[in-house]
C-alpha cells in the first residue's frame, strides 16, 4: 500500500522542539512518509510543503498559546492554493 503523506511543523513564533521530534519519529515508525518543517513555521510554508509533496495531510502543532492566532485564516489558505480536501 502507498504510504500516506504527513506535513508537520510548529506554527508562528513557537520555538517548543520536542513534541515535534517525538511526533516526527512515531509517524515514521507507524509508516507514513513524514515532511517535518521543524519550528516557527509559517503559513505559507505549510501550504507550500503540502503542495510540493502531494500531501494527506498538514498537522499543526502549537504549545506557547497563540495557536488560535496563527492558525486563523489557514484553512482558507489552504483553500485559495488550491487544498480542498
Ligand atoms: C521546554 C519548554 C520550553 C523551552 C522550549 C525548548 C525547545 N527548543 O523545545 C523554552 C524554554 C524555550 C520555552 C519557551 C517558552 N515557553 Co515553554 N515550555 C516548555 C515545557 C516545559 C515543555 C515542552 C515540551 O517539550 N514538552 C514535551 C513534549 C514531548 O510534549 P509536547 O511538546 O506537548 O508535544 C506532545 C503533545 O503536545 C502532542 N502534540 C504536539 N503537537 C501536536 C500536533 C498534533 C496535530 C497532535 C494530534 C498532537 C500534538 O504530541 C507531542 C508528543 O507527545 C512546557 C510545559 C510542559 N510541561 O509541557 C512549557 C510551555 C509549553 N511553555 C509555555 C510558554 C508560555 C512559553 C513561553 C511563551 C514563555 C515566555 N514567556 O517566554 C516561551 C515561548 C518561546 C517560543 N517562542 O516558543 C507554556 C504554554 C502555555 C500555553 N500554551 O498557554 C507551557 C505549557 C508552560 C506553562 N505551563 O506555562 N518553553
Amino acid at each position: 500500500m502507498e504510504k500516506k503523506t504527513l506535513v508537520i511543523g510548529v506554527i508562528g513564533a513557537d520555538v517548543h522542539a520536542i513534541g515535534n521530534k517525538i511526533l516526527y519519529h512515531c509517524f515514521v515508525e507507524a509508516g507514513f512518509n513524514v515532511i517535518n518543517l521543524g519550528v516557527m513555521v509559517s503559513q505559507e510554508e505549510y501550504v507550500e510543503a503540502a503542495i510540493e509533496s502531494n500531501a494527506d495531510a498538514i498537522l499543526v502543532s502549537s504549545l506557547y498559546g497563540h495557536g488560535e492566532i496563527d492558525c486563523r485564516g489557514l484553512r482558507e489558505r489552504c483553500e485559495e492554493w488550491g487544498l480542498r480536501k
